[in-house]
């Protein structure tokens, strides 16, 4: 049997020409795939050629530059400016923003290589992504965007093969990769109604750090829910989309070093917090901050600012923000 898949690329050329668009989106996307293609190389080899390790430098969180962190960003900033499409990039592992082309279409907020502590044993990390487009009804002001300005927002789970993509108000969508290294027989993503599937996911050494009312909510319901936590945000929140439940990730407020306090949590908003928070909304679910502000909704001051996040399906979602207002 010959088999013959439907790939991304087919996907969004269809997508594009149904809803009339241009195919400057196809040249951006096609540069993204081109970067985790070779992120997923690397990082399959990374064992073997010595690259799982330290540079010995800090990035602009202060915390100490993987090889394959470098390798990775580098390898997707060179394909987002080849694109010409891309106006400007946050990079997780830049302090400034990369200008790229004036004259382009998308902003592109990119986290290369997230999950770092799993990275030394190979194991999950993510390459994730949210993209806005310009303004095209008058002056465009370079502003950073918002989740509820993205056109479309995903991540790669490396190096399982799986890339989830959503679009605006077009679903969320899930390819996997085939022997010729295409993405292809793309599946729609709906978190399920049925809380029989539901998982709820999160660091646990960290419960007593929490907000009261969050760790009561928690020692309230994990007995209901399977429990699943890989430590990579793009893997984690893969199965909360597939299964149905919700990841937390809340801000920490009462740890014993005051010094490791992060009141507005750990994840940074642009490209974790409102990557998540849109591929949700699109598979049918919700995602909240610590104030229980839809993420969507919060404007960035600062490429790397931090949010909590509360992501996965409405009910739940609902649940703790009825906690969060009431903390
Ligand atoms: P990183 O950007 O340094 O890799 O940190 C982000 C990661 C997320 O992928 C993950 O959800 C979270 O940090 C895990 O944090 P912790 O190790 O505290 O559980
Ligand atoms: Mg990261």
């Amino acid at each position: 049997m010959v088999n013959c898949e439907q790939t991304f690329m087919d996907f969004l050329l269809q997508h594009q020409e149904k809803h009339n668009r241009t195919y400057h989106f196809l040249i951006l996307m096609n540069s993204v795939l081109n970067a985790a293609r070779r992120i997923q190389h690397y990082y399959l080899t990374g064992a073997l050629r010595g690259l799982l390790g330290r540079t010995g430098t800090t990035n602009v969180q202060g915390e100490p530059v993987l090889q394959l962190d470098k390798i990775a960003n580098e390898i997707t900033r060179h394909y987002l400016r080849a694109s010409g499409r891309v106006i400007h990039a946050v990079s997780e592992e830049e302090k400034r923003i990369i200008p790229m082309n004036p004259e382009g279409r998308y902003f592109f907020y990119y986290d290369p290589m997230d999950g770092s502590s799993n990275v030394p044993h190979n194991l999950p990390i993510g390459f994730m992504f949210g993209t806005a487009k310009r303004n095209l009804d008058g002056p465009e002001d370079n502003h950073l965007r918002a989740g509820r300005e993205y056109i479309a927002a995903g991540m790669f789970v490396i190096p399982t093969g799986t890339f989830t993509l959503a679009l605006r108000d077009a679903g969320c969508w899930r390819f996997h990769i085939d022997e010729t290294m295409s993405f292809v027989r793309p599946t729609r993503v709906v978190l399920p109604d049925s809380p029989g599937t539901w998982e709820l996911s999160f660091n646990s050494a960290n419960r007593d750090t929490w907000a009261p009312g969050v760790r009561q909510w928690v020692v309230d319901h994990e007995q209901r829910y399977a429990f699943r936590y890989l430590g990579a945000l793009a893997a984690d929140f893969h199965r909360v989309l597939t299964n149905g439940g919700m990841f937390l990730y809340p801000a920490i407020l009462n740890h014993p070093d005051p010094k490791k306090n992060r009141p507005r949590g750990k994840l940074r908003l642009m490209y974790e917090g409102s990557v998540v928070a849109f591929m949700c909304r699109e598979a049918g679910g919700r995602a909240i901050d610590e104030t229980g502000t839809p993420i969507l909704d919060v404007l960035p001051l600062d490429p790397h600012q931090r949010t909590a996040l509360y992501a996965g399906s409405a009910a739940l979602v609902d649940e703790i923000a009825t906690v969060l207002r009431g903390s």
